[in-house]
């Protein structure tokens, strides 16, 4: 690779989206690291930043993964909440995640929408996931591609290719079956997305996504019991380092995890 510095890079910003267990993980740790996970421990919310090659140009991929499991998202909210407040409904975290997940969405660029080929519930839940991304960001040319995992469990199969087929066509996306176990497609899922969020980009006005939030957006969710971090620049990038929260329009952190206030404190002004 060329010795281009890291923030001259483009960057292009992906999320994993889909149920619990369908390997999300798995298949983001594998293009990240070359590993297979056995395990499985569910995702709260995680972040990754590397610098790839794409069809011979250096660039930066960020992958949000996110959790499958609502009840994972909503215990990391919980503890970063009581850090500020003594008592909360649940009603204002389940409302809370709804914003906090929705403002995820707003910050990507392209989205894999992944299930598991041995899980029928994971498959009709894509549905769910498209529908609440298509909703936040009413766009239907959104780069998004539908991923069936586990393809290397082959005699569990529970959804068919063609079945899976139909739906990127009605969806008028690509989709790829893929195994975080072989390696099968992964390279190819990422790089695929990868060029369509890039081809996206150079179609608009100096790179700008038509999704950007503006901070009179996120004014409209302040008043619910949302957590929105304004920071400068240099905040961000420190914060950055520590991969624990999500790059908005380059202004702008909200976080799920419990860590980030430790540090924001004293870079961050809350507001409510
Ligand atoms: N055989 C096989 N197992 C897989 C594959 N991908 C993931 N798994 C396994 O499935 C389990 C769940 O994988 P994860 O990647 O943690 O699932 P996830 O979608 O991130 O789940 P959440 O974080 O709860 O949303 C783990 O035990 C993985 O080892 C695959 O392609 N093939
Ligand atoms: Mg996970």
């Amino acid at each position: 690779m060329g010795k281009r510095a890291k923030q001259d890079l483009p960057l292009h910003k992906v999320i994993m989206v889909g149920s619990g267990g369908v390997g999300k993980s798995a298949l983001t740790l594998q293009y990240m690291y070359g590993d297979f996970v056995e395990e499985y421990d569910p995702t709260k919310a995680d972040s990754y930043r590397k610098k790839v090659l794409l069809d011979g140009q250096e660039c930066l991929i960020d992958i949000l993964d996110t959790a499958g499991q609502e009840e994972y998202a909503a215990v990391s909210f919980y503890y970063f909440l009581s850090n500020f407040y003594h008592i909360i409904l649940w009603t204002d975290i389940k409302l809370s995640l709804i914003i906090i997940r929705d403002n995820y969405y707003r910050s990507g660029e392209g989205f894999l929408c992944v299930f598991s080929i041995c899980e029928r519930e994971s498959f009709a839940h894509t549905q769910d996931f498209r529908d609440q991304i298509l909703r936040v960001l009413d766009d239907e040319s959104i780069p998004f591609i539908l991923v069936g995992n586990k393809a290397d469990l082959a005699q569990k199969r529970r959804v068919s290719t063609e079945e899976a087929i139909a739906r990127a066509r009605e969806w008028q996306c690509t989709y790829y079956e893929t195994s975080a176990k072989t390696r099968q497609n992964v390279d190819e899922v990422y790089n695929d997305l990868m060029r369509k969020i890039k081809i996206r980009k150079d179609n608009t006005r100096e790179g700008e996504m038509k999704y950007s939030m503006g901070k009179e957006k996120i004014s409209e969710y302040l008043c619910f019991h949302e957590l929105v971090m304004y920071c400068n620049k240099q905040s961000l990038e420190q914060f950055n380092k520590k991969d624990n929260f999500i790059d908005l329009n380059n202004e702008l952190a909200v976080t799920t995890t419990s860590q980030v206030h430790h540090g924001a404190k004293t870079h961050f002004e809350f507001k409510f």
